[in-house]
């Protein structure tokens, strides 16, 4: 191995606390594993990671910078870092990968300080970008690369899908050198020690508002169920792992693996949560669903998006999900013990003030007769924030609004687009403060009069005390100011927000 090509891999900071294990930087080291040296930085695990970034590089050993990007809080590190390391070593080569990256391609490369982008699946083209540095070889042969020629930015080939049973697993024992990995295997709703996984790329279908559709185009490719069950398997065997939250975009796509997969862990005593779709879901059969929840499966997240049939058609929701179906699935997913967690995307445009408003109270409605149809359904709420979907029907609604992406990197670091990143403050020209206040108030009093299950410091007392409180206001629709539920769940209940900190962790 060289001793002076060594490789920087960089997670940026995206919380302090229960930080989730680091998979795309960890995914990104399998796949050059035993060929080259590298040493991982969780921003998520230190104090000062410039310090630690500086004093590696100071050594001389170092000539290759990778950082994972996607969007919000990573940026606060991921911009910065990147442009010192450029201006105080500019011998280094900085590689850039992950959502982010990939869709925001244009800014980073005409920032000047990343000289090379990742795009989308990383496992093959990292491997061979340095190779095809170390040995002065063509760039435009390897897929999946962006970089700059002549002031103008070169996109290869794209792959959308990979074999991944071909892959490496993944070197947990290396990240143990850097960081205790028992760490990162926090005490959810699911159990004592989750853990993060991650066995499927893409998804089938294009939401005209989804970021991962201009990635993978409708392509999804996962691991095989024994290979998933292996990896799990050892997971439990050596760590002590005893639940999973599936972090796949689209985890359910495929029945049969889903029951190949339930047949294996059955009797391993783990419990899970992953992603789907309603419509893919309810054609599963009843004996699937059963089996789902005696193998462990206890929460799935749902994209529902909006109970209004003429939206769900215009962002290409595409499948045969409908405003009845979502509503009849969350009671049937109840009848097996699975908890339905819905995501609603509020605020999308239209032609007036007037309509963009009554749809917004359309679905606060539509959530209302969810919870009635099944009160432990979970509910996510987002305020709607473009995904550069160049060509989409939405994308192009939404430019002739006036909406503008950031022109510089830098800017995203402002603070109007850190809510935007948040999908808390969208800077979308359609949605007023009184649309947004009404969202956020709307969201304030649901979950006062129905925690969250996954909250699992809030005693019963608790629960039961804040859902009280709020019942007239939610009965009756009066949202507007909800300030001692705002005061009782910051200071009394410290309520957490599975949107921002992800879905089942504490
Ligand atoms: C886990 C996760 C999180 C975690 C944090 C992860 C971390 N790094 O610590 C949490 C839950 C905190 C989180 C939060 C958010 N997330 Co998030 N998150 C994910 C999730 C589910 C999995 C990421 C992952 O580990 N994937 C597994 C790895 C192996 O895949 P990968 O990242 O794609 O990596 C591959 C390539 O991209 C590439 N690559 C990636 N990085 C690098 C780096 C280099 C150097 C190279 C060469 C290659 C490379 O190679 C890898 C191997 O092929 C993804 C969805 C998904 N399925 O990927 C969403 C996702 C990335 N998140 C997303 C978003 C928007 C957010 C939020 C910003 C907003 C929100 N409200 O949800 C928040 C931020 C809030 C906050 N406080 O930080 C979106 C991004 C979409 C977009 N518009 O671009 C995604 C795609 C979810 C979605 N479908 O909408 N997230
Ligand atoms: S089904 Fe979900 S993951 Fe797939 S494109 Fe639509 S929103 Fe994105």
């Amino acid at each position: 191995m060289e001793t002076k090509h060594k490789i920087i891999l960089f997670n940026p900071l995206v919380t302090k606390y229960k930080a989730r294990i680091p998979l795309s930087i960890l995914q990104v080291a399998a796949s050059i594993y035993g060929k080259h040296e590298f040493v991982i930085i969780d921003g998520n695990r230190e104090d000062d990671p410039w310090k630690k970034i500086k004093t590696l590089l100071d050594t001389g050993e170092f000539k290759y910078f990778g950082c994972t990007v996607m969007p919000g809080p990573q940026l606060r590190q991921a911009i910065p870092f990147t442009k010192k390391i450029k201006l105080e070593y500019p011998h280094i080569i900085t590689i850039w990968g992950g959502y982010f990256a990939s869709n925001q391609y244009q800014v980073c490369m005409e920032s000047g300080y990343i000289d090379y982008i990742v795009n989308g699946i990383g496992d093959l083209a990292f491997p061979a970008l340095l190779d095809t540095l170390e040995k002065s070889l063509d760039l435009r042969t390897i897929n999946n690369l962006i970089f700059k020629e002549n002031d103008k930015a070169i996109k290869t080939r794209k792959i959308t899908s990979i074999d991944m049973d071909s892959l490496q697993t993944l070197p947990y024992h290396e990240l143990d050198k850097f960081y205790p990995i028992r760490s990162y295997f926090g005490r959810t709703y699911l159990g004592k020690k989750t853990t993060l996984y991650h066995s499927s790329f893409g998804c089938p279908f294009t939401c005209s508002f989804c970021g991962i559709v201009p990635i993978f185009e409708a392509r999804w490719k996962g691991e095989s169920a024994e290979r998933l069950y292996q990896n799990v398997k050892y997971l439990k065997d050596k760590y002590g792992i005893d639940s999973v939250e599936f972090c796949d975009n689209n985890f359910f796509v495929s029945e049969r693996r889903i029951i190949a997969f339930c047949k294996l862990i059955e009797t391993e005593n783990i419990t899970w949560w992953g992603e789907a779709r309603i419509d893919t879901l309810d054609k599963f059969s009843d004996e699937t669903l059963a089996y789902m929840s005696k193998a462990g499966c206890r929460m799935i997240f749902l994209g529902a998006e909006t109970g209004n049939e003429e939206m769900l058609k215009a962002i290409d929701k595409g499948g045969t999900q409908n405003a009845a179906q979502m509503i009849s699935f969350a009671e049937r997913l109840g009848q097996f013990n699975i908890i339905p967690e819905y995501s609603f995307v509020l605020g999308f445009p239209a032609e007036t003030p007037d309509q963009v408003m009554a749809m917004i109270n359309e679905d606060i409605e539509f959530i209302k007769q969810v919870k009635k149809a099944n009160p432990l359904t979970e509910i996510i709420i987002y305020v709607y924030s473009p995904v550069l979907t160049e060509g989409s029907e939405l994308y192009e609604k939404v430019k002739a609004t006036g909406f503008q992406f950031p022109e510089k990197l830098e800017d995203w670091l402002a603070q109007e687009w850190k809510g935007f990143d948040l999908r808390k403050n969208p800077l979308t020209p359609w949605l007023t403060s009184k649309m947004i206040d009404k969202i956020r108030d709307f969201e304030v009093v649901l979950n006062a009069r129905y925690p969250t299950v996954q909250d699992i410091k809030l005693s019963n007392l608790q629960r039961k005390m804040v859902s009280l409180l709020s019942k007239a206001r939610y009965n009756t629709n009066f949202f507007y100011f909800p300030y001692e539920l705002k005061l009782l769940q910051r200071f009394w209940l410290k309520y957490r927000q599975p949107e921002q900190e992800g879905a089942t962790m504490v």
